[in-house]
């Protein structure tokens, strides 16, 4: 039977997110993790961020602290097994339209327990806008996913509204929404709790965060993000060879398809650039610290 019925389908255009239980089976998982643990060994020797390693503030040499492993689909092949497997492409094809699928790009964060850094509000949108929409990204479930170990939240719906604003106040890109200039109702989010191997889908205007992991079980999350073949980058293709050599389904072609959809460029670029915790570094109001949250209760 397919893993997606019309229900499925229906849920995703409504809510801009689901969730497909038993995607990724137990001997793939185990072994995405074992890798997985012999990169953060390696990271001892890791003192800054490099173009594998994204490190968590605490890091060390003698306790190893990795909040994302870069691009894993290029580091590992266990990490570009899963993103072909043809139960995953049925997915994709079906939520993503007839033109093909092309992987934009990957990445595993990490939440380790008692400390795994929060991600602030934001619409992946925001970073990388296309000629349509029809972008994705999968969240595979390395570990179980419960309401302690900052699971991703996503607010339903949210993918039909606007983009917002992911600028700070110098006025640059910070890949973060300011929870008091934007008001959203971030009660309504929903935790995306699911048993390990389950896979979530997000839309690419949907607002999404997680907050720490509080909990002593890690959260590791392996994303993938996925255009139709026919979105083309707003920002450019750099490398037309490289751009074609990551279509999963479908053929090159120079026809963009363009749909009228709210966009706000990244532009200029984050002072802190690197990964999504660098590029937030500067956003002014926080929602996933104690403090920020206390300040916009005050203000509600
Ligand atoms: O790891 C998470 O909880 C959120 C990650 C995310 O949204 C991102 O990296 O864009």
């Amino acid at each position: 039977m397919a893993d997606i019925d019309s229900d499925a389908l229906e849920r995703y255009r409504r809510d801009g997110v689901i969730v497909i239980e038993g995607l990724l089976d137990d001997v793939a998982r185990q072994r995405m993790k074992q890798v997985l643990a012999d990169l953060i060994e390696s990271a001892r020797d890791v003192r800054a961020h490099d173009d594998v390693y994204d490190l968590e503030p605490s890091h060390s040499a003698k306790q190893p602290r990795v909040r994302r492993i870069k691009k894993p689909h290029a580091v590992h092949p266990v990490f570009a097994e899963f993103m072909r497997s043809p139960r995953l492409l049925a997915v994709l094809s079906a939520l993503l339209g007839p033109s093909g699928v092309r992987l934009h790009g990957s990445k595993l964060n990490l939440k380790s327990p008692e400390y795994g850094s929060p991600v602030e509000w934001h619409q992946d949108w925001a970073f990388y806008p296309h000629t349509n929409d029809d972008l994705l990204a999968v969240g595979v479930l390395l570990d179980d996913a419960t309401p302690e170990n900052g699971p991703l939240l996503v607010l339903p719906g949210s993918q039909l509204g606007p983009t917002y604003d992911h600028h700070g106040t110098d006025g640059r890109f910070c890949g973060a929404m300011d929870p008091v200039r934007d008001r959203l109702d971030y009660a309504g989010a929903r935790p995306l709790l699911a048993p390990a191997g389950a896979c979530s889908f997000h839309h690419v205007r949907a607002v999404h965060g997680s907050a720490q992991n509080r909990s002593a079980q890690s959260r590791n999350l392996l994303l993938y993000e996925f255009a139709a073949a026919d979105a083309f980058p707003l920002l450019g293709i750099p490398d037309w060879d490289d751009f074609n050599s990551r279509l999963l389904i479908g053929s090159p072609t120079v026809v963009p398809r363009v749909v009228d959809c709210p966009i706000r460029m990244p532009l200029p670029p984050a002072t802190s650039q690197g990964s999504i915790y660098e590029n937030q570094t500067a956003l002014g109001n926080r929602y996933f610290d104690q403090e920020s949250v206390a300040v916009q209760r005050q203000q509600t």
